[in-house]
């Protein structure tokens, strides 16, 4: 017999109470430890409300798998008060992040051609293999100049820009120039800004932004400060690619870039495409850059397995006579520390539908329209789901245990993560790039964990030493 939902245990009578506790527990920060401590302590389903945000959290992937079912034509995930009523404040057009409904799918498939097709890879594996030379060039030169054969750093910033200069690489089809000694302050900026807006978010995940704008608290100026930076570099870039395109007549000889692209395709407006750039080029920051940084602590830790990389990819150059869209097919083991990074280090905490129809899990109804969420930090390292779940192992994802909604670390289905390709494509490369000419290392006992910035951080600065091989 089916039980209702008001039965699903957790705590979703008194969500002020609950803010209060949340805060107490330092929860901004700590999100993704206490949804796997209410996993512990109600099971494989538990309501809660905290604030104004209401939720049913699941865990299993045969869970995620019924909850994908029940997406709809038209799959809706948690909106982010604080980002649209930034959009709203300024008059700034939604993009395909925060568009919903039939305008969400339209731009979304016009997108998709552009930016997530498997044959767009063949366009942007030739830039985004300029950009990881790029960054070795730079690597080898910190470390001729420190004098030592090695350098040890806290990669992050210089990851930041080689994950900027990706992802504008491919939206631009021209470099902005983050590998070299100077940097445009405009572009570090930018970077930073970034950085800001995700921490302003979280705290408005819970009070809404509408009542913080009203009292004129701080973290909602930051996060206006914080976007209009963003808003006003991407304009910046935009503005000039649509420039040089008036300029020159007839189509380009060499691919021109996706913004280029969907001008001259002339099927979505300039105001919407703007909108979808600008996200695609903040989207694109610091969600590689922190899995890269945490991949190679993680190769790091286990020598053994950086070396068995190393050969994979030696044999995958040889095999494939350098020819870079060639090699990505011959690399799974490093395709499978990719998974393994977002398995145990995802970026997004969780995933969301509000869902389109009435569905039951672990025997307990839930009515259409409940924001029901996969717990992706907490169902990675479920022992119930994952052999062994401590232990960074690639070689899981070739063989043996099952792949069932195991890997989305993207995201699923039509609202799956649109940068996917890019960002597979730009981390893959950039494994090669540096196995292929370092060994990476890292302090011995140092433990890092992560801390919630609406996306997940590592909680201190990962500091590695390189050596060329
Ligand atoms: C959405 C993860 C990199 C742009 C998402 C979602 C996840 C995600 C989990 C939500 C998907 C869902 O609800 O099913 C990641 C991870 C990345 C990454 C793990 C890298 C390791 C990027 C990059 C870009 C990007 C490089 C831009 C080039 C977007 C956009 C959406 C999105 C625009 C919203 C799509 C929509 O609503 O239709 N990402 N992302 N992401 N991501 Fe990413
Ligand atoms: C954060 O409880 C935790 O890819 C919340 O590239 C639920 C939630 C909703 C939406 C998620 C967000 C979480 C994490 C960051 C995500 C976001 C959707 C897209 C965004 C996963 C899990 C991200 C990082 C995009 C951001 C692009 C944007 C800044 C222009």
């Amino acid at each position: 017999i089916v039980r209702p939902f008001s039965e699903i245990p957790g705590l979703w009578k008194n969500g002020v109470a609950n803010l209060y506790n949340f805060w107490k527990l330092d929860g901004f920060r700590n999100l993704h430890r206490i949804m796997l401590q209410n996993f512990n302590t109600f099971g494989p389903i538990y309501r809660e409300k905290v604030g104004y945000y209401e939720s049913v959290n699941i865990i299993n992937p045969e869970d995620a798998a019924i909850l994908f079912k029940a997406e709809g034509h038209y799959p809706k995930r948690l909106r982010v008060e604080a980002w649209t009523s930034y959009r709203d404040y300024r008059n700034r057009k939604y993009g395909v992040l925060l568009k919903d409904g039939e305008d969400w799918r339209s731009n979304r498939v016009i997108l998709n051609k552009e930016v997530i097709s498997p044959k767009m890879l063949e366009n942007f594996v030739p830039l985004l293999d300029d950009v990881g030379q790029d960054f070795v060039a730079r690597v080898h030169k910190k470390i001729k100049r420190s004098g030592q054969k090695q350098w040890t750093t806290d990669l992050s910033q210089e990851l930041f820009k080689y994950a900027l200069e990706s992802v504008s690489s491919v939206l631009y089809g021209e470099r902005l120039g983050l590998m070299l000694d100077y940097i445009d302050p405009e572009a570090q900026h930018f970077i930073d800004c970034i950085t800001l807006m995700f921490k302003t978010t979280s705290p408005m995940l819970y009070i809404p932004p509408a009542l913080l704008r009203q009292i004129g608290a701080k973290v909602w100026r930051d996060h206006v400060e914080a976007w209009d930076g963003i808003f006003s570099q991407a304009d910046r870039c935009i503005h000039n690619i649509y420039r040089k395109l008036r300029q020159e007549a007839g189509t380009p000889k060499k691919y021109p870039g996706v913004l280029a692209s969907l001008l001259m395709l002339d099927k979505l407006s300039i105001e919407d495409i703007k909108a979808s750039i600008t996200e695609l080029m903040a989207g694109g920051v610091d969600t590689t850059s922190i899995t890269l940084l945490w991949t190679l602590y993680e190769l790091a830790r286990h020598p053994n397995l950086q070396e068995e990389l190393r050969a994979e990819v030696a044999a995958a150059r040889a095999e494939s006579q350098g020819d870079m869209l060639e090699m990505l097919k011959r690399i799974p083991l490093v395709k499978g520390a990719l998974k393994e990074t977002l398995r145990l280090h995802p970026v997004a905490v969780s995933l969301q539908r509000y869902i389109a129809e009435d569905i039951i899990i672990q025997n307990y109804h839930i009515p259409a329209g409940t924001l029901v969420q996969l717990g992706l930090y907490a169902m990675g390292r479920d022992p119930k789901v994952f052999f062994r779940p401590e232990q960074y192992q690639p070689s899981r994802w070739l063989r043996t245990e099952t792949h069932y909604f195991r890997s989305l670390g993207f995201g699923f289905g039509p609202r799956q993560c649109l940068g996917r390709r890019i960002a597979e494509a730009e981390m893959q490369i950039f494994l090669i790039h540096m196995l292929e000419n370092f060994r990476v290392e890292k302090q011995r006992h140092v433990e890092v964990q992560s801390t919630f910035e609406l996306i997940l951080l590592p909680e201190k600065p990962i500091i590695l030493t390189l050596k060329p091989v």
